[in-house]
């Protein structure tokens, strides 16, 4: 009998992790970016890519794009190309931090002209989703400044929200905007949208149609991060995951790989505040491939956040209740501990070879001869778009 229920498993099946276009483009750090053999050359080849993650778990049902570094002539082109490879088109990401102009701001910037440029670039974005059909548009905001007295800290709230309305105004009834948070970088004083309070003021502000989105790499270290998913699921207002791992800054590295437990703890208070499979709640990656291969290393990340989802599964709630409701504090920190320490990766394979999935998704992609085929075939590959 498998560790995991015929109920868990059912709700594992229905998991969907979007990937990022620019997981699959070469990226690096300041000093270098080094090329992989296969790289995307355009946004077909990043989709085709991302498809093959898919195809292997059949736990990446969709691709979140990048405008400008996805632009395409014919974005319904592209999501018929998508669709015909088993994939939808995702979250819309925009792109207010490279450009000269924003320098010192985009959306919330002392020039009105800029401001309406930033918020055109958004207009145009929400363009793309009518297009390929995406539901979210996804803002992160490069805006801040260095040092204290630089900028009007208020003033720039202010033009955030107003900015922020008039692209909320434009969003269609099925669309929504979700705001990402993050307290440092590119500006180290201050950022216009440090943290998730400050999101949600924003986007309560708005209306239904807007969220948080909630990136795990963009906290100071120590933060509680599973206490802001607990909150923002009990405010109704998570909007979104960018699961990634840190273990120093912005790192973008594998979900799940600096912090298994971390991981498990964020969604155990997913799978407790009815977050896992609930459409308002998009399960993101944004990660950046900088010394392993882009598509084991999206395999790998959805594989964690799948294994660490049947952990979190796997908790007896009952037997929590009953310890936590009888101050029993080591009986339900066991219980806690218990789930995490249950290696679900044999009950996993087992599971997937009974769908007709390869029992082990990573072997099965490198047996496959895609790798040695895109090696061959592509020349050239772009940058993910960092430091471009
Ligand atoms: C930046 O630090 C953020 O994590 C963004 O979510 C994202 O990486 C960027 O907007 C790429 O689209
Ligand atoms: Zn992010
Ligand atoms: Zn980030």
């Amino acid at each position: 009998m498998s560790i995991l229920s015929p109920e868990n498993l059912a709700v594992l099946e229905k998991q969907g992790i979007e990937l990022p276009s620019w997981a699959f483009g070469n990226s690096g750090t300041r000093f270098k970016v080094f090329g992989t053999p296969g790289t995307p050359r355009d946004p077909w080849e990043k989709i085709a890519d991302a498809a093959q993650v898919n195809q292997y778990t059949a736990l990446a049902p969709a691709v979140a794009l990048h405008i400008p570094w996805d632009v395409v002539d014919s974005y319904s082109d592209l999501r018929t190309y998508a669709e015909d490879l088993g994939v939808a088109l995702g979250t819309v990401n925009s792109n207010t931090f490279q450009d000269d102009d924003y320098k010192f701001g985009a959306l919330t910037h002392e020039d009105a002209a800029i401001r309406r440029k930033a918020i055109d670039h958004h207009l145009a974005c929400i363009d793309v989703m009518d297009a390929t059909g995406s539901r979210d548009l996804k803002i992160w905001l490069a805006e801040g400044s260095n040092y204290p007295g630089q900028a009007d800290l208020r003033g720039r709230q202010d033009r955030l929200q107003d900015s922020l309305q008039k692209i909320y105004d434009r969003l269609g009834d099925d669309q929504r905007l979700v705001l990402e948070y993050k307290f440092f970088e590119p500006a180290f004083y201050h950022t216009d949208v440090p943290d998730w309070g400050t999101s949600y003021a924003q986007v309560s502000a708005l209306g239904d149609k807007a969220m948080v989105c909630l990136d795990t790499g963009h906290h100071a270290p120590g933060t509680n991060i599973e206490f802001i998913v607990m909150q923002l699921l009990r405010l109704g207002k998570l909007g979104s995951f960018d699961f990634n791992s840190r273990f120093y800054a912005d790192d973008d590295l594998i979900v799940g790989a600096a912090d298994p437990f971390q991981l498990f703890r964020i969604l155990f208070e997913v799978v407790r505040g009815g977050g896992l499979n609930n459409p308002d709640v998009a399960f993101m990656l944004d990660q950046c491939h900088n010394v392993e291969d882009k598509i084991p290393g999206q395999i790998r990340s959805v594989l964690n956040v799948q294994e660490m989802t049947a952990r979190a599964l796997l908790v007896d709630r009952e037997a929590l209740t009953a310890a936590q409701k009888s101050g029993d504090v080591l009986a339900a920190n066991a219980v806690f501990m218990d789930a995490f320490y249950t290696d679900v990766r044999p009950a996993l394979a087992e599971w997937r070879e009974s769908r007709g999935l390869a029992a082990d998704p990573m072997a099965a992609y490198l047996a496959s001869g895609y790798p040695q085929k895109i090696a061959a075939d592509r020349v050239g590959g772009v940058q993910a778009g960092w430091g471009a």
